[in-house]
């Protein structure tokens, strides 16, 4: 099977570049101005050619940081594998890594295996984290089996959510110190989550029980701690470590104090934080405000200039979008008492388009920033560069056609989210993919899906300690510094 680009422009995170892209098979096989493929064996009457004349040939989205189905907070996310990586490809995204969280108690092992089998009908390529949610010398075993045998290579930890996923500091130091020796790199949802309780008991008590409590039982400092935390015990422990969903200056502040001072400490941001202020909270239709609510909240504008200064400034060098959906009828659990609001709110289809919008119309991002934020950082920061995360020869073809002059009027009413509220909904932009390519295969174009279920593969991502092993072996080999001055 094959498929011609013609006339587009190659935005990579490094360079841009007119070229048309041939893929084979899958993969990228061919890049360069105006290819001669149709003698080709490979060329047949059903290669499929699409003409991107005006447009961006960019790599595919990765999302680090979806949820689909969870069972979470007495209910399931309404999104599933299959619509969830549907709408990702109308988007622009063609790799998810999504989330196994175990239950305390529960073998990482089993609940890795469970997510396995739900992720089996995906219709573009995944990965996992695995959640460390309790400890005892199992879950070590269990995290050298997944990074040895099933291609994990990085474990979160929500330092929030007490008494149901939240990971304390016993949990913290025991997993940090195995995810690193087994070179797998700890990530953190970093909120405290003993803060959050207390102050959801005190907001309640106060008789404020509509979602308006929900931002004030998170304060930016119920972050900022956690993040300072997360990456002090990393800093102990000489592990890396990946903050998920940063919405704070406090955070923020923490991350890069750390990356200056020359720690490898990485942070994410959701496109909510970006575009999305806590005035949503204050809807007087309980609907609209519930529908916002996820964790961290939404934060008040200047949070939102902060983040966007740490993405141009690379101190935050991933976007995702922590898509965890809930309709309605699932938010209304929190009716009365805004701490039993299922938490989430989706993304996915947006994401590119609304950072496109929002980040490179307005100059704060160039279309190559914009490549390395929404796909190339993630790419090699979990370990699957450059089979993903680039237009290259090899690479897969994984690839979005963006029309920078297109504009679309972003709705619920019109998305492909199996959610019924959309966090964007009335938001113009300007800047879309006009055709998504998946393996190779075109598989969205002009607001089309042509998806197939079960289509995406599960993507094994090698630990890092592999490059470690080298070159320490390398070390044994040859004294340092010794040149043979005869050779
Ligand atoms: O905390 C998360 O990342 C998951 C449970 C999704 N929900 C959310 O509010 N972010
Ligand atoms: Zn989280
Ligand atoms: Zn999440």
């Amino acid at each position: 099977m094959s498929l011609l680009i013609k006339g587009g422009t190659v935005v990579n995170a490094d360079q841009s570049f007119v070229a048309d892209v041939y893929c084979v098979d899958g993969k990228i096989a061919q890049i360069g101005p105006h290819l001669n493929v149709s003698n080709l064996p490979s060329y047949t009457q059903d290669t499929q050619v699409i003409d991107a004349t005006g447009q961006l040939v960019m790599p595919g989205g990765i999302d680090p940081h979806t949820h689909m189905q969870l069972p979470f907070m007495g209910t399931v996310a309404s999104e599933d594998f299959y619509s969830g990586t549907a709408a990702g490809l109308a988007g622009g995204t063609t790799c998810i890594i999504d989330f196994v969280i175990p239950a305390p108690q529960q073998s990482l092992l089993e609940a890795y295996h469970q997510w396995r089998e739900w992720a089996d009908k995906s219709v573009s390529d995944y990965a996992f984290h695995v959640a460390v949610t309790w400890w005892d010398d199992s879950v070590a075993a269990d995290m050298e089996t997944l990074v040895k045998e099933h291609g994990v290579n990085s474990f979160k930890h929500f330092m929030a959510y007490k008494g149901a996923i939240m990971a304390d500091d016993e949990i913290l130091v025991n997993s940090f110190s195995k995810a690193w020796e087994l070179g797998a790199l700890p990530t953190v949802h970093a909120e405290n989550g003993e803060l959050v309780y207390q102050l959801q008991q005190k907001i309640l008590a106060m008789g404020i029980t509509g979602p308006e409590g929900h931002p004030q039982s998170r304060p930016p400092e119920v972050e900022g701690e956690a993040a300072n935390r997360a990456i002090r015990i990393a800093q102990a422990l000489k592990t890396p470590v990946y903050l998920v969903h940063v919405s704070t200056e406090e955070a923020l502040e923490s991350v890069t104090r750390a990356r200056n001072e020359g720690q490898r400490v990485f942070g994410e941001v959701l496109a909510g934080h970006l575009l999305i202020d806590e005035s949503v909270y204050k809807d007087p239709d309980f609907n609209v405000a519930a529908a916002h609510v996820m964790s961290p909240p939404f934060r008040p504008k200047q949070a939102q200039e902060a983040l966007w200064r740490g993405l141009q400034s690379g101190n935050l060098q991933t976007t995702a979008t922590d898509h965890c959906c809930f309709c309605a009828d699932q938010k209304a659990a929190g009716k009365d008492d805004f701490s039993k609001i299922p938490n989430g709110t989706g993304g996915i289809e947006n994401r590119m388009e609304v950072l496109w919008d929002a980040g490179v119309s307005t100059g704060r991002l160039t279309p190559n920033e914009f490549v390395r934020v929404t796909s190339t950082n993630a790419a090699h920061i979990f370990n699957m560069y450059p089979n993903k995360g680039t237009i290259a020869v090899g690479s897969d073809a994984d690839i979005v056609v963006w029309d920078p002059a297109a504009t679309k009027t972003i709705s619920a009413k019109t998305h492909f989210q199996n959610v019924d509220y959309n966090i964007f909904e009335g938001k113009q932009v300007t800047g879309i993919p006009s055709h998504t390519i998946s393996q190779g295969k075109l598989v969205y174009q002009h607001g089309k899906l042509m998806v197939e279920r079960g289509a995406g593969r599960y993507i094994k991502r090698p630990p890092f300690a592999p490059y470690f092993d080298a070159i320490n072996k390398m070390r044994e080999r040859t004294p340092p510094f010794s040149v043979d001055r005869d050779g």
